[in-house]
């Protein structure tokens, strides 16, 4: 039952990715985002989640590589409250510009080519789901997940 949930979740998601990703939704804590769609040991996105690894100075990070197939890998990042970094790797040869959305501000990567990376930093208190789409293709389904607990 919860793969089912987990499905239908993810496609809403998508559907509702694009320009218009925070008009129905709301973002975080709106109605399109209240659905727990990770389900914390239950590894039916193990092979797509990475908890961030905090540095001595408490900030949290992980490096995500973008690919020419409009994907995120890893395309779900777990982390704590607090101050998290995210280094987006293009490993292929389409541009792509990375937007992490948390509850205050929205932190950009900036066009990046093949072969470039962004880092972007942001800090979330609040737990939640915060996503962060490829400003170019996330009417193609690229879009990432932050997800705070
Ligand atoms: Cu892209």
């Amino acid at each position: 039952m919860r793969t089912t949930i987990l499905a239908l979740s993810v496609a809403a998601l998508l559907s509702l990715s694009g320009c218009a990703i925070w008009g129905s939704e709301g973002g975080p804590g709106g109605s399109g985002m209240k659905k727990p769609v990770l389900q914390q040991g239950a590894g039916a996105t193990a092979d797509d989640a990475v908890d961030v690894v905090a540095g001595d100075d408490g900030v949290q990070r992980a490096t995500i590589t973008l690919t020419d197939g409009l994907r995120f890998s890893p395309s779900t990042v777990r982390a704590r409250p607090g101050t998290v970094e995210l280094t987006f790797v293009n490993s292929g040869g389409t541009a792509h510009d990375i937007a992490v959305r948390d509850a205050g501000a929205t932190a950009d990567t900036g066009n990046l080519n093949g072969g470039q990376q962004g880092t972007v930093r942001v800090t979330v208190t609040a737990p939640g789901r915060y996503p962060f789409p490829c400003l170019y293709h996330a009417s193609s389904g690229m879009v990432g997940t932050l997800v705070i607990g």
